[in-house]
């Protein structure tokens, strides 16, 4: 069974994030996706979720290509999360690309992907916000 990784915040559930899910499993057998915390969020990318993080997995596992939901509590986790893990692959949008390259010593394939252009959960909010301006 080839095990597939990725990583993150998966706030306001869009197109963009299917599109990441979906190809990450076209990539293996099984997904695991590790989802930031709300303390990751805040204390490392300074984000303020909308939605929190058990209603944020509560919304991933049920999407048909998520095998399984883990907390992303550190950037420092990825390495022994892959050998936990058993990880084949490790996929990411290509807003990363190459700052994950040393999972390669870990024998785990690193892919990253065109990110799905236009839609962001910070964009969604900006609209929203400004919408409710008018
Ligand atoms: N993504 C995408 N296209 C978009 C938006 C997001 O392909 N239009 C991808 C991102 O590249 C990422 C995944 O969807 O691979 C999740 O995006 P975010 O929730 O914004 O995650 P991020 O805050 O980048 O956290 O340790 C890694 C971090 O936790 C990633």
């Amino acid at each position: 069974m080839k095990r597939v990784i990725t990583y993150g915040t998966f706030d306001l559930l869009h197109y963009g994030h299917i599109n990441l899910l979906r190809r990450a499993r076209q990539m293996g057998d099984y997904l695991i996706v590790a989802l930031s915390t709300d303390e990751f969020n805040w204390r490392e990318k300074r984000k303020q979720c909308y939605f929190s993080y058990e209603k944020r997995k509560q919304l991933l596992e049920a999407i048909r290509y998520v095998d399984l939901v883990i907390p992303e509590e550190n950037w420092e986790q990825k390495r022994n999360d892959v050998k936990e893990y058993h990880v084949d692959t490790f996929v990411m949008g290509d807003d990363w690309s190459g700052k994950f390259d040393f999972l390669k010593e870990e024998g785990c394939e690193v892919i990253y992907v065109p990110r799905t252009p236009e839609i962001s959960s910070s964009q969604i909010k900006e609209e929203l916000h400004s919408k409710k301006d008018i």
